[in-house]
């Protein structure tokens, strides 16, 4: 399926991120929370003690992957581009160690949405200039999820867009609803995050407080 890139801002505005090690809940319950409660986006991130693989990281993967196409949420796969074509995710999410963009454009061919993790402005600039279709931005906060790298600030972002950063952005790492008006008026266009709503004993709930929280009018569009 096509994604209209036109939108693919707003698509990315509140994006939920979770692998089964992340959780208490029963995943397919988890991300149908979240969808009720307004999410645009989900990424399936299967890391950590006890992840699943093989096929029964498939299987989960096309379970999750249904429920996302019926409420047509954007859906992405973390670091696996197989995966994500082998269940037709509408993208796949790259970090700076995994595999380079060129080689997972190749593999993936010209439809599918590339994500990829950035900290530093280099590497930012190096994500526009090979092609990818947003970058990841963080940690904004600290975060126990991806413990060791220090937090880049809200400061971060406005100095990519200074800078001439156009690609679509969204922040990731210690993300709340607190949070998250500050981080889009930086010039960030969404908010990605774990905890906040996978470890909330009312997924629903907390995934509707960033979605409101998310809806800030009154920022110029710095792109
Ligand atoms: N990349 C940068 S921070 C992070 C990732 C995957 C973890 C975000 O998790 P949390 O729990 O929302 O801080
Ligand atoms: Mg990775």
């Amino acid at each position: 399926m096509r994604v209209d890139r036109q939108h693919l801002r707003e698509r990315l505005r509140v994006y939920f991120i979770f692998g089964t090690p992340d959780t208490a809940h029963d995943p397919v319950w988890l991300l149908e929370e979240a969808i009720r409660g307004g999410i645009t986006a989900f990424q399936l991130r299967e890391k950590g003690p006890g992840a699943l693989t093989g096929s029964a990281l498939k299987e989960l993967a096309l379970k999750l992957r249904e429920i996302a196409r019926a409420h047509r949420i954007l859906y992405f796969i973390d670091d696996d581009p197989e995966l994500a074509l082998a269940v037709g995710a509408d993208g796949v999410h790259i970090g700076q160690e995994d595999t380079p963009y060129e080689d997972v454009r190749r593999l993936v061919g010209p439809e599918m949405i590339i994500g990829v993790s950035t900290t530093t402005l280099d590497q930012a600039v190096q994500a526009e200039k090979a092609g990818a279709d947003y970058i990841g931005v963080g940690p904004i906060y600290p975060t126990q999820t991806k413990p060791g790298k220090p937090p880049v600030g809200t400061e971060h972002i406005r100095r990519l867009r200074r800078e001439g950063i156009r690609l679509p952005i969204v922040a990731i790492g210690g993300v709340t609803a607190e949070r998250t008006p500050g981080i889009i008026e930086s010039g960030a266009d969404g908010v990605a995050f774990i905890t906040a709503v996978s470890r909330s004993p009312d997924p629903r709930r907390a995934a509707y407080a960033l979605v409101q929280a998310g809806s800030v009018t009154g920022r110029e569009d710095v792109f």
